[in-house]
């Protein structure tokens, strides 16, 4: 057996929040190694290739802050950037900050166990290395989850998943092609599947809100100018309520007229982007508020969408608007009137079965060629219990068997140096992902610096202070509809699950500040040794 590689930090991951952990961490002066499965940089943006794919944060806000120069130098060119046009950005990013020689590729993290003091981390090939500090930067949107439908392996034609599309694409042309899954993922992808394929039938289970991107070239010149107010953007984002700049409106939607109402929800549809759901104060809180933004929702879809029956069936209902997450598309129900287009909605008939040739519905065998899923992630929590972490007591497996358990989203008890960038119980997925995890990694940092500087260098969370946490996590989100729709924040979408609602619904800006009181006040509920 070879000895162990011995580094002070080992970072899972290279997207977005291993890529800085690694920058920041080395820049702090610590010996850093980055363990990725996939065999380059990007994260999200390395597998998730499917067409259509692109963020819903505008992109100039969606992109780090850390580096001035970086800013101002990339040029974004569309307001939603594309893959494609991400993943360069990020690989660009490794070039110029010189990350890839502290990165090994093709390596999955399969177990990690803290013991005399340090973490032992084993990758799936052999390699163990040994560190003081583990960052756990595996993403909450990277553990792909297939459907538990029967016969999914007897299909023979071509079975694909969104977020492990083929690096060279795929050619459709003249294909029967099937997609189940209509969330973000199916939204973007389902429009441009339906130009490429012969057929495309589309298996819905629940019908999202789905908001036009209004998605559209950057215009240099305003590109330019946004650019000289960089630095105060910024700061206006990380001190946000979810990290970008959107207008929240102050009034309740039941204190306005109905006109008024339409008016602001009609302008917000017409700019485009997931701000319309910030209309009225009270849309995420209060079901009549709610309904009135659900029911706009409707009536549009009834606009768009040609087909009486095929517009009902596309039409959400019984659970809140916002409580599963909008998804943001570039013509996602007009693609419902495309003469090469079937919806089969699956509440009233259900998928019975996979077969050889196809799925089989209530409504018979639809034959297939290729068959895509969009079913989306074991999200949050998937990633991170993937791998075996084992710290001073029960394992992390045991210890979340019943939901995630952390102190500030960034540590949980039991697990000295063990930390999680935008983990469960912090605004993670709820925010500019970006923002976040320049948060996090920024927090760490300087946490180990002070573990450093005071001489004790190991850190743990408090169970108190966790609890507490906890308890804090899960009051504001259950006076919130977040709840009430069956999603992946709730681990809803992964049979056997527990549901528990897994980020802070109390805004970015809230806690960043409850974070920095924490640092500056000596780290209360943490414990150094
Ligand atoms: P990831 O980018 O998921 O990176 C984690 C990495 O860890 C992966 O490369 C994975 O291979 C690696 N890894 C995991 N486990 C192991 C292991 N055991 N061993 C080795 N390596 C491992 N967020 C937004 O804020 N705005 C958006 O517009 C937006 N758009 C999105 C679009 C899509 C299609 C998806 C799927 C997500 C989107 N998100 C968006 C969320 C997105 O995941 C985050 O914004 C961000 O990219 C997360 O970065 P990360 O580094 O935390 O995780
Ligand atoms: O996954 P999802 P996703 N039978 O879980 C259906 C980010 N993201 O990959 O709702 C039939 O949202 C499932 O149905 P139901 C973003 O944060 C962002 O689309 O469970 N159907 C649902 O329709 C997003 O929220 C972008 O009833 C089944 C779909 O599959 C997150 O990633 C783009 C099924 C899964 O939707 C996840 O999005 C992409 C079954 N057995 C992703 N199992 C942007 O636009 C599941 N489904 C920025």
């Amino acid at each position: 057996m070879t000895a162990p590689l011995e580094r002070d930090v080992v970072v899972v991951g290279a997207g977005f929040g291993g890529l800085y952990a690694l920058h920041r961490l080395r820049e702090a002066g610590w010996r850093v190694l980055v363990l990725e499965r996939g065999d380059d940089v990007g994260g999200t943006w390395y597998w998730n290739r499917y067409p259509g794919a692109r963020c819903d944060v505008e992109s100039v806000d969606y992109s780090y802050s850390f580096s001035a120069g970086l800013e101002q130098d990339w040029q974004w060119t569309e307001r939603y950037a594309a893959q494609p046009e991400i993943l360069r950005y990020l690989e660009h990013v490794a070039e110029r900050f010189d990350l890839r020689r502290d990165i090994r590729f093709s390596s999955t993290v399969e177990d990690a166990r803290f013991s005399g003091w340090h973490w032992t981390v084993r990758t799936e090939d052999g390699l163990t290395v040994r560190a003081r500090y583990l960052v756990m930067a595996s993403g909450n949107l990277s553990e792909p989850r297939d459907p538990d439908i029967p016969g999914l392996a007897e299909f023979s034609g071509q079975l694909l998943h969104t977020a492990r599309w083929p690096r060279d694409g795929v050619d459709l042309t003249g294909r029967r092609v099937g997609v189940i899954g209509t969330g973000s993922s199916g939204t973007q992808a389902i429009p441009l599947l339906a130009k490429q394929a012969a057929h495309l039938t589309v298996f819905q289970r629940t019908p999202t809100f789905s908001l036009p991107a209004v998605n559209q070239p950057l215009d240099p010149a305003a590109l330019a100018e946004l650019k000289r107010t960089y630095p105060e953007r910024r700061r206006r984002a990380r001190y946000s309520r979810n990290g970008q700049l959107r207008a929240w409106g102050e009034k309740s939607a039941l204190e306005v007229t109905a006109d008024e109402r339409e008016k602001e929800y009609e302008q917000r549809w017409q700019a485009g982007g997931g701000g319309f759901i910030g209309a009225f104060r009270d849309l995420l809180d209060d079901e009549r508020a709610n309904e009135t933004a659900a029911d706009f929702v409707r009536g549009k879809i009834a606009d768009i969408v040609a087909d009486p029956d095929t517009a009902a069936a596309l039409q959400p209902r019984g659970y809140p608007i916002g409580a599963k997450r909008v998804t943001v598309d570039t013509g996602y129900y007009a693609t419902y009137n495309r003469a090469n287009v079937s919806l089969v909605d699956l509440r009233a008939n259900p998928i019975s079965l996979i077969e050889q040739r196809g799925v089989r519905t209530g409504r018979g065998l639809h034959e297939l060629d290729t068959l895509v899923l969009a079913t989306g992630f074991d999200a949050m929590t998937g990633a991170v219990l993937a791998v075996d972490i084992r710290g001073t007591g029960p394992t992390l497996r045991e210890k979340w068997h019943a939901g995630p358990r952390t102190l500030l989203g960034v540590m949980t008890a039991g697990f000295p140096n063990l930390f999680l960038v935008t983990g469960p119980g912090s605004p993670s997925v709820l925010s500019n992902m970006v923002v976040s995890i320049e948060q996090h990694v920024d927090w760490i940092t300087d946490l180990l610096r002070h573990a450093a500087e005071t001489g004790r260098p190991v850190v743990e969370a408090d169970v108190a202070a966790e609890d507490a946490w906890v308890e804090h996590v899960n009051e504001l989100s259950a006076r919130t509809l977040f709840p009430r729709g069956n999603s992946w924040y709730l681990g809803a979408n992964v049979p056997g699950k527990p549901r528990v609602f897994m980020p802070y619904v109390g805004g970015v800006g809230t806690y960043r500040q409850h974070c920095e009181r924490v640092a500056a006040d000596g780290y209360p509920g943490f414990r150094f040794a």
